[in-house]
């Protein structure tokens, strides 16, 4: 499988790559190093500017729906069918818009996709609008992270002045206007309705859902927002069809997925693998855990549950395994962790992270994150009393799905995995003031 799909090492063994990654060497990001790659061949393929009929808007999304290319920023809906929701007729302005605000703890892929392969982004983004008929679109980048603003800004101004956007692009009856957005670095507005808020230049706080953002987005008008590494996979289905994506992964799970490694291995970075790789592999190419034993992974990004080693190394890299598991793929951040590692200080860690970044919109999410946050800092710091274990689940399981946004659930799932698996470890904390794994206790958050 990986010869397949030419998975390759590209500019370093950190960053190995099958469809996106494939071809890169680090510096060859501008675009006439992308078109040597066989860039934007894509889009003149759909416009029929490679010699054949051009593609209608119909066309290209049944070609993504077949290829069963599902979003990669961590729900995983199916591209197809959201594209397929855009409304063919309406007669004001609809907007497309990228997600690029990667703010999950863990998630490093849409940066680096941004910084080695801009263009891929902007074929993707101008292959979307044109089959949903779309004119207009934005892509908002995560504000802490300025030099990938700027390489984009910088690809952006090389594609108007080549015809690949603009009025008109390449002589055909399509145009389409891209624009980058930089945000101002809160996790909050990677949730696609509060990246809306704040693309509109107002507080970057959730709306309720629904309306999805197909009916009523961007200024109240029909939108379409897709992740980052989504739209870089749009220009290998158009070119190679949507059953060769397909066939990369396995079925319901199309393709190749970017996985960042973090944590305990010896070669932390990106990994574009095939959908339905054995986790083993994918430890394997990141060379294995370092200072001491696999303990444990949360495997989609500091949202999803963790888990023990010994489920985790049976699982598959797609949705359906690791959902089956009890956790999610989410943005495809692997943390790992060694058997060094204190759970209740990790976890203290990522609650403390809930609490920070909550935007304070509804009650459960703003009181509770806090709550939790507090209750695993006492633990933590041998103050724990002999109910704060029923307490910590009483007050995850009240802030489940009362919330406006994911966030309370991504505040409150962390929680639940680690009681589910390493309750031992936690209630050693609480009965001898002290940690059972010799990790000692973390300094004292403010
Ligand atoms: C029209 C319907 N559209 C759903 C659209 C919806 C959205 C997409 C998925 O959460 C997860 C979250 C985080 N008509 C529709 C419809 N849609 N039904 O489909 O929607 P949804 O609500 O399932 O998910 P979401 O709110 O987008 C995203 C998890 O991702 N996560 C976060 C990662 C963070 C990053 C980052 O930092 N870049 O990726 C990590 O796991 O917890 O569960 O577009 O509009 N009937
Ligand atoms: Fe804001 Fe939290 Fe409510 Fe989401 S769940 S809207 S982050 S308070």
């Amino acid at each position: 499988r990986f010869q397949a799909t030419g998975l390759e090492t590209c500019f370093h063994d950190r960053h190995i790559g099958a469809q996106i990654y494939a071809g890169l060497n680090g510096s060859n990001w501008r675009l006439a190093d992308y078109q040597a790659r066989g860039g934007y061949q894509a889009l003149r393929k759909i416009l029929g500017l490679d010699g054949g009929e051009p593609m209608t808007p119909d066309q290209v999304i049944a070609e993504v729906k077949g290829s069963g290319l599902r979003g990669r920023g961590g729900a995983g809906f199916p591209t197809g069918l959201k594209w397929s929701f855009m409304p063919r007729a309406f007669p004001g302005q609809k907007y497309l818009v990228c997600n690029s605000d990667e703010g999950e703890p863990g998630t490093c892929k849409d940066r680096d996709i941004l910084r080695f392969n801009p263009h891929i982004v902007i074929e993707g983004m101008a292959i979307a609008a044109y089959a949903m008929g779309i004119s207009v679109g934005y892509n908002y980048i995560h504000g802490e992270i300025f030099e990938v603003y700027e390489r984009f800004e910088e690809a952006l101004r090389e594609a108007r002045a080549a015809g690949f956007l603009g009025d008109k692009i390449m002589g055909s009856g399509f145009s389409f206007q891209l624009h980058a957005h930089h945000g101002f670095g809160a996790y909050i507005c990677g949730e696609e309705t509060a990246l809306l808020e704040s693309l509109e230049g107002k507080k970057g706080q959730p709306r309720f859902k629904p309306p999805f953002p197909a009916s009523f987005g961007l200024y109240g008008k029909p939108t379409t927002i897709n992740n980052t590494e989504t739209f870089a996979a749009v220009p290998w289905i158009i070119r190679n069809g949507g059953q060769a994506y397909l066939e990369c992964g396995k079925p319901n799970n199309g393709g190749t997925k970017i996985f960042s490694m973090v944590g305990d291995v010896e070669r932390p970075g990106n990994y574009e693998i095939p959908m339905g790789t054995p986790f083993s592999k994918l430890l394997e190419l990141a060379g294995g855990v370092k200072g001491g034993k696999l303990k444990a992974v949360i495997p989609g990004g500091s949202s999803a549950p963790v888990l023990p080693a010994g489920v985790m190394m049976d699982c598959t890299m797609d949705y359906d395994s690791i959902a089956k598991a009890g956790s999610m793929l989410g943005s495809g951040a692997v943390i790992v962790m060694n058997d060094t590692r204190c759970m209740v200080k990790s976890l203290l860690r990522l609650s403390y992270f809930y609490t920070h970044e909550s935007c304070g919109q509804c009650t459960p999410c703003r009181e509770g994150t806090g709550w939790l946050w507090r209750l695993v800092n006492r633990i933590e710091h041998g103050e724990g009393r002999a109910d704060d274990l029923a307490l910590l689940d009483n007050v995850a399981e009240n802030i489940m799905g009362r919330t406006i946004c994911a966030l309370g659930d991504a505040a409150a799932m962390p929680v639940r995995g680690m009681l589910k698996h390493f309750r031992d470890e936690f209630a050693y904390h609480v009965e001898h003031k002290t940690c059972m794994v010799g990790g000692g206790h973390a300094p004292a958050q403010a």
